[in-house]
């Protein structure tokens, strides 16, 4: 029987995660395709209220805790996810734990240089990587790029504790760094796309429609499995 597919967005803020992954669900949909939208952080839950309060400044947390927390969120929602793909329903992801690596590890990078003294315990990509390990592996994960200055001219950065741009410089380096390759989460052959998310709005669509068309073809013709995420 055929199974859904998991595509992931993923990228910096104001990217085109949210409306580009909502374009892609209509044109599913309207392709007589089931689909699921879910977004991470959820906030709608026990532990995404506690991550919205974080994010928006009004609790602190260790750096540590939080990246648990943002970790577990998806874990909650990880069975949804595989019953949902069993049952042929696709899956669209607004950020997963490619997010959750590349946010934590650039907070270090940036402590790392405005600290004279290492934190406790260096929040590594390998470190940042393993809560997630074992979580259902997606088919696709499209990186929206977007340079800082672009970024700007869509209006800058709200108010959200990561919204600052020395933070997006160090996301972005890592998310490349991912991309080519590096660490376990690092580009399996196909699987972690970079589109240029400068472009118009249109144009950005057709190359996301493109990737997906693809690893749809690809994903039927091999007969392949859902997966997890493992380490190499
Ligand atoms: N985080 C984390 O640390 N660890 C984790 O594990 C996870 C997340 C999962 C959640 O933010 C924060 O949590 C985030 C990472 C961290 N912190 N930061 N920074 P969020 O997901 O709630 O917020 P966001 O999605 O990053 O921000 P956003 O502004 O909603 O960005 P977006 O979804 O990528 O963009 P958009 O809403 O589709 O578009 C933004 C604007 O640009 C809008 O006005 C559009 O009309 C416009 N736009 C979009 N595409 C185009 C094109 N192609 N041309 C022109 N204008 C465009
Ligand atoms: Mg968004």
């Amino acid at each position: 029987m055929a199974r859904g597919k998991l595509i992931v967005f993923e990228g910096l803020d104001r990217s085109g995660k949210s409306s580009q992954s909502l374009r892609l669900v209509e044109k599913l949909e309207a392709d007589g395709h089931h689909v699921l939208h879910m977004r991470f952080p959820d906030r709608t839950t026990p532990i995404g209220r506690l991550i919205d309060a974080y994010l928006k400044g009004e609790s602190n947390q260790d750096d540590h805790v939080i990246h648990l927390l943002f970790s577990a969120n998806r874990w909650e929602a990880s069975s949804t996810i595989h019953s949902h793909l069993a049952a042929n329903t696709t899956v669209v992801l607004d950020r997963y734990f490619y997010s959750g690596i590349a946010y934590t590890h650039a907070k270090s990078l940036l402590s790392s240089t405005s600290s004279p003294s290492p934190p406790p315990s260096p929040l590594t990509l390998d470190w940042c990587t393993s809560p997630d390990v074992g979580l259902p592996r997606p088919d696709l994960t499209l990186f929206l790029d977007l340079t800082l200055e672009e970024a700007a001219r869509r209006g800058g950065y709200g108010g959200e504790r990561y919204e600052k741009r020395e933070m997006q410089e160090r996301v972005r380096e890592v998310f490349g760094r991912v991309w080519m390759g590096e660490g376990d989460a690092g580009r399996k052959a196909g699987e972690f796309v970079r589109v240029d998310a400068g472009k118009g709005m249109e144009e950005v669509e057709e190359e996301v429609w493109m990737n997906v068309r693809d690893m749809w073809e690809s994903v039927e013709r091999e007969g392949k499995g859902v997966g997890v995420f493992e380490m190499k």
